[in-house]
């Protein structure tokens, strides 16, 4: 067991203590033994002496040219890389999942660094021809501010480097909040950003909790961005309190993530993702399979494998190479799985396996849950309809192409999806009808790049995209620029009329 880490605060280049003076723990959820971190429990005054120092860093900070900036985050990716192992093991400890996936997440950062960074030589505008003589016109991107960033616990890296990277390469500031559960892995994030030559001030790490940390930078006059990701919940609220400020919210919510097993999909093929995307990351990526939406003719055999799977997956603490699927993140998380796994059974859904905590043993001081598989579950079941991030898995049987797209479009949310098909014509219909923001055809509803755009449609999001071209949107503002060299008044739409 490693010690526990005092973390400060980052604020103007400096580790500093929060004004408050209060402190909270963060326990291993493998193994509540293990203290893995004691981190500052930020209040209003912490955010306003982190946003000061961002909007001062601002001034200079937009004027270092975009390919320098750049340079910085290229060079960060390097550090991150040499790191991995370390910073894999500091994820793992902190929010559970094992050690192979922590270090995806350590990667999935290292590609933003070398996106980002590159996108500082690129950036474009438009250039276009002028209706009249002798005039020349552009457009250009121009940084905003000072970003306030809220990121979750179950992409604890990944997550802020999507946010953080392109705000800072397109010139803003950044005072970050992350998620209580996880908070390590935005310093490390930051160290390396730091060690590259980020100047002090342009990102600042103010940790702690929603109400007392999280508010207060949501709705500080100077924060005129707000990048959250998190719960459908929260995220109404940040929306709301940003709109009383006319600010630009970006939002990334929810999933009920549908899988559809037609009667010609290669089931072996689809056993093996719908494990992997429904038990990986112990259920709790916003883009999980959580339904299975499999034609009636091919159900009772992919139910049969995906049984045998599930109870084959060995759970336990991510540290141990052996593991498969590490535990939930906070006692919270297991309470509200274990109370999913009551509805569906009140519900009438069947509990084909899994169903219980596991607490005998080395499981005694974690977070642990069963894979649960129900079947038999109707559309209209809460199950079916709500996110539970976990490792719960709803199998819903139809009887044509037409019904499992309708079950599929039939929830609130519409973050990923995914078909396995041999039928080229069902993959296409698919693709363009699924409700969703990322669609997969013969593959499951994880695993997105960062250099295609990632986010939702309906309840997941509120139409800004993370990550691919469309990451630099949120953080940058247009201008339209006009040059006329004629000498004269030229008057648009009048004097080229005729
Ligand atoms: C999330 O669950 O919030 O596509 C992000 C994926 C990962 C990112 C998940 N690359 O599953």
């Amino acid at each position: 067991m490693s010690e526990a880490r005092l973390f400060m605060n980052f604020i103007n280049g400096e580790f500093v203590p929060s004004l408050g003076g209060k402190t909270f723990e963060r326990r291993n959820p493998a193994d509540t033994a293990d203290v893995v971190g004691i981190f500052q429990d930020s209040n209003a005054d912490d955010v306003e002496a982190a946003v000061t120092a961002a909007k001062a860093a601002y001034a200079t900070w937009r004027k270092v040219p975009a390919p320098r900036r750049g340079e910085i985050l290229l060079r960060a990716a390097d550090l991150l890389l040499a790191r991995k192992d370390r910073y894999s093991h500091d994820l793992t400890r902190e929010m559970g999942k094992p050690l192979f996936e922590a270090g995806g997440d350590i990667v999935e950062a290292i590609g933003m660094a070398q996106y980002a960074g590159s996108e500082g030589r690129r950036m474009h505008g438009v250039t276009t021809p002028s209706e009249l003589p002798n005039k020349f016109q552009m457009s250009m991107r121009q940084p905003i501010g000072v970003i306030g960033m809220i990121t979750p616990w179950n992409f604890p890296m990944a997550i802020a480097s999507w946010k953080m990277l392109p705000a800072l390469v397109c010139g803003n500031t950044v005072v970050i909040k992350p998620g209580e559960d996880a908070s390590i892995s935005t310093f490390n994030l930051v160290e390396c950003l730091v060690e590259a030559g980020l100047p002090p001030g342009v990102v600042n790490i103010v940790t702690g909790h929603g109400p007392s940390a999280g508010q207060p930078l949501v709705e500080h006059p100077d924060v005129p961005v707000l990048s959250f990701t998190g719960s459908t919940e929260v995220g109404r609220l940040v929306y709301e309190l940003g709109a009383r400020q006319i600010k630009r919210v970006s939002l990334e919510m929810g999933g009920k993530n549908p899988l559809i097993v037609m009667d010609d999909a290669d089931l072996d093929l689809v056993e093996q993702g719908v494990v992997w995307a429904a038990f990986g990351t112990t259920g709790q990526r916003c883009t999980a399979t959580s339904r299975v939406i499999v034609h009636r003719k091919v159900a009772a055999a992919l139910i049969e494998r995906l049984v045998g799977r599930a109870q084959a997956l060995r759970v336990g603490n991510g540290l141990h190479p052996a593991t498969d699927m590490g535990p939930l993140v906070n006692e919270a998380q297991l309470e509200r799985v274990l109370g999913y796994i009551e509805v569906g059974k009140s519900e009438g859904a069947t509990l084909r396996c899994g169903g219980n905590r596991l607490t005998e043993g080395s499981y005694a001081n974690g977070w642990f849950v069963q894979p649960t598989i129900f079947t038999g579950v109707r559309p209209t079941m809460r199950i079916a309809r709500e996110e539970i991030f976990g490792p719960v898995l709803s199998v819903i049987e139809v009887e044509s192409l037409d019904e499992a797209l309708a079950v599929a479009n039939d929830v609130a949310y519409g973050l990923s999806s995914s078909i396995y098909t041999r039928d080229i014509n069902a993959a296409y219909r698919a693709m363009h009808e699924l409700e969703a923001g990322i669609v997969y055809i013969n593959a499951p509803t994880i695993g997105a790049e960062i250099h295609l755009p990632f986010g939702g449609v309906k309840a997941t999001g509120n139409g800004h995209r993370e990550a691919g071209p469309t990451m630099l949107d949120v953080f940058s503002e247009w201008k339209s620029v006009y040059v006329d060299y004629s000498g004269s008044l030229q008057r648009a739409q009048i004097d080229n009329a005729d």
